[in-house]
């Protein structure tokens, strides 16, 4: 699948250093120290059937700044991201709104690409729908299959195959829930706990065999479509081999989602699936998580077309530590507006304080877990200082598009 444009990222002079994110598998940071100098990251792409809202634009941005921190480390970063194009929500969104799936999904991810290029996010070198990586999945499920790890349900109208979670040594490792809290979840977050004939209520849907009226294709499991975890697994494997160096997605997908796809991954390859499992936080709005369900959104597309500046957008999610669960208020877009035209204001003074100093604080933050917060004050700190060296602004110009994204001048 066509991805989006990629922004311009300058590289600034003095690479070099090291990122610490927060694993949630360890609970602890931990350095990403990628082999041969190029880091492989997956990133859980969108279920297109609504826009881009805030939340989404939150997540995409998180791994888009660790994308640049690890860049101005002097890694190459090979990107992987999927699109869930085929799935329940999708299908039921179609449905109750009489469009076509393939074009709901079509329209949506055209949507999501004109909001990730208009934000700066850097797009992924492997942009991959469910629809056409069926064959990787079909495969995935074949090897598994020699493991003794699935099995289809005993039902003679959809015999569906499952997997069977607790075979992965180590299941349970990134969410630590108790057995209680992981069927509630489970159930909250598209499992099916209750389905008659699976050998674990915990069990994960790989392979749907055709319903009247749903879209399948033929395979060797039979007529059907994949199931959502091993549509990433297979993806990810795919794309980047075992043992890549991120996993990320937002918080929401901590469990089932990441604990299912490492457990098929662990199985399939008996190597680690990842090596680190980074989560954004939750936005939300009125009190309650920002989802296309509940329908609580604010879109990126609305904000633009009612004038926001990209940029501003961008600052405003920035001002959260990525990993915080916070709540949108319109005051964090008229902050961040004040905040970009001061910047932009003091790099085009004639001269100003040294940049190089800001430059390694700002660094130095960002290389620890991401703290946007830190970075932002620092440089609203160097806008409100006068100076006298004629080539900070632009130096600062850059090292803010480079690290941040943001362009100022
Ligand atoms: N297609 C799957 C992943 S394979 C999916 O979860 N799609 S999604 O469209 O529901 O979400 C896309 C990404 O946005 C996920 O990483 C999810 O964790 C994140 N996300 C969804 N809602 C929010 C929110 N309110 N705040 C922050 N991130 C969110
Ligand atoms: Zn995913």
């Amino acid at each position: 699948m066509k991805a989006w444009p990629a922004p311009n990222v300058p590289t600034l002079p003095g690479v070099g250093g090291e990122l610490l994110v927060h694993d949630t598998a360890l609970d602890a940071l931990v350095a990403v120290q990628p082999e041969n100098n190029r880091a492989r990251m997956y990133v859980c792409g969108i279920t297109p059937y609504d826009a881009t809202h805030l939340g989404h634009a939150n997540t995409y941005l998180a791994f888009d700044l660790l994308q640049r921190v690890l860049r101005d480390c002097g890694h190459g970063v090979l990107f992987t991201q999927n699109v869930t194009d085929v799935d329940d929500p999708l299908l039921e969104r179609a449905q109750a709104t009489g469009v076509d799936w393939q074009q709901l999904a079509a329209d949506q991810v055209q949507l999501f690409r004109d909001d990730m290029s208009a934000l700066r996010v850097i797009p992924p070198d492997h942009y991959i729908g469910a629809v056409e990586s069926i064959p990787a999945v079909v495969d995935l499920i074949e090897s598994l299959k020699l493991t003794g790890t699935v099995y289809q349900v005993d039902d003679s109208q959809y015999p569906d195959w499952y997997f069977e979670v607790h075979r992965a040594p180590e299941f349970g490792r990134l969410s630590k829930l108790s057995d209680d809290a992981a069927l509630a979840v489970f159930g909250e977050r598209g499992g099916d706990p209750e389905r008659p004939g699976k050998r674990d209520p915990l069990d994960c849907l790989i392979w749907r065999m055709e319903r009247p009226g749903e879209p399948a294709w033929d395979s060797r499991l039979g007529r059907g479509r994949p199931g959502w975890h091993i549509e990433c697994t297979a993806i990810a494997l795919e794309y980047l081999g075992a043992d890549f160096d991120v996993q990320g997605g937002g918080s929401d997908l901590v469990f089932p989602h990441h604990e299912m796809c490492a457990a098929e991954g662990v199985v399939a390859t008996r190597r680690p699936f990842a090596k680190t499992y980074v989560h954004a936080g939750m936005v939300g709005l009125h009190g309650e998580k920002m989802s296309k369900s509940k329908g609580n959104l604010v879109l990126v597309s609305r904000l633009r077309a009612s004038g926001a500046d990209p940029m501003a957008i961008r600052l405003a999610l920035l001002g959260h530590h990525y990993r915080s669960d916070w709540e949108w208020v319109t005051g964090d877009l008229t902050g961040a507006q004040q905040r970009l035209a001061a910047w932009r204001e003091a790099v085009a003074r004639p001269s100003g304080a040294a940049a190089e100093p800001l430059i390694e604080a700002v660094r130095q933050a960002l290389r620890a877990d991401l703290d946007t917060p830190a970075a932002l004050a620092l440089i609203d700190q160097w806008a409100a200082t006068d100076g006298d060296d004629p080539a900070a602004g632009t130096q600062v110009a850059q090292a803010v598009d480079a690290l941040l994204g943001v362009i100022l001048a």
